[in-house]
């Protein structure tokens, strides 16, 4: 007989649960194109890698390259579609009474397919700001590169936290109080090796939640998890919905 793709235990407890907490990372935009964090840099952006590139360091060495790299992002993922990972999500959240998705990914394709409770712990690729003040910039009309704040002409930089940078206070204390009242914790196509979210299925675990893992590798937090379910989140997900929910 072949063994379920979902252990019968975790669908009985995702059945009657109240409070389910998903982090999700890099690996749930995989299935839409829009490369994982660590896999190789494609094309012109081979010799970089992202840790270096994601620092505050790299932006005041050479603004222009860190900002291109950005805008070669974002143009990535405008052409990217949210996939049956992110929209299982959604359906998820329609079924859960109390529902929260803390995401790590700055690629805003969960708002896209219709998730509504998000934290986004390290800001979003579409968001700018000025590097001076930290205000959000929506419209600009430098034609330099980086652009300039049209207030200050402080260099304007993506909204998104990079290493070495503390994460948004508010959005970080609502994820860890969420965790700690999760009945359910996903960690979904994480390598769970940044900090501080990398701390959050762990801090579910001690706060007594079942913590389930979906992700074609293993990580060094699998070993830990209540469930490590060893797949593609664009085939587990939609398989979980089906076989908790049936339809
Ligand atoms: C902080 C936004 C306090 C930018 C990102 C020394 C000095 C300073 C700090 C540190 C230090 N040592 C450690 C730290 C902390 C540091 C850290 O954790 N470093 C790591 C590398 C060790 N963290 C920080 O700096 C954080 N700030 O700590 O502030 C502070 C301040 C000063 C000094 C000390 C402390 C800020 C961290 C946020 C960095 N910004 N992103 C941008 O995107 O450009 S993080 C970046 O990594 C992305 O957000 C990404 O989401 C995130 C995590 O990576 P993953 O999402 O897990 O992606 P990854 O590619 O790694 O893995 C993908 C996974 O998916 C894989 O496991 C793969 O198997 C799986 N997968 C693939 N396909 C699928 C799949 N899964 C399911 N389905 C599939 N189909």
């Amino acid at each position: 007989m072949k063994t379920p793709l979902i252990p019968a235990r975790l669908i009985e407890r995702l059945r009657t649960a109240r409070r389910v907490v998903v982090l999700s990372g890099a690996g749930i935009s995989a299935e839409s194109g829009v490369p994982t964090f660590r896999e190789a840099q494609t094309g012109l952006w081979e010799q970089y890698s992202p840790e270096d590139l994601a620092t505050p360091e790299a932006f005041a060495r050479d603004p222009k390259l860190v900002w291109e790299w950005y805008a070669w992002r974002r143009n990535l993922v405008r052409q990217a579609e949210p996939n049956a990972g992110h929209l299982s999500l959604v359906e998820m959240e329609r079924k859960i009474p109390e529902f929260t998705l803390i995401t790590q990914n700055v690629d805003g394709l969960h708002r896209r397919a219709g998730s509504q409770t998000i934290l986004e712990l390290h800001g979003n690729l579409f968001r700018t700001k000025c590097s001076n003040k930290n205000t959000v910039v929506k419209t600009w009309d430098s034609t330099e590169v980086p652009p300039r704040c049209p207030c200050c002409a402080g260099l304007l930089r993506p909204d998104v936290v990079w290493f070495g940078e503390m994460l948004p206070h508010e959005t970080l204390q609502a994820a860890q109080q969420a965790t700690e009242q999760a009945d359910i914790f996903f960690s979904i196509g994480t390598s769970a090796l940044v900090y501080p979210a990398a701390n959050l299925p762990i801090f579910a675990l001690q706060a007594g939640a079942t913590v389930i893992e979906i992700n074609p590798q293993p990580t060094p937090i699998s070993a830990q998890m209540t469930f490590s379910l060893n797949g593609a989140a664009g085939t587990l997900l939609p398989v979980l919905l089906t076989e908790t929910w049936g339809h």
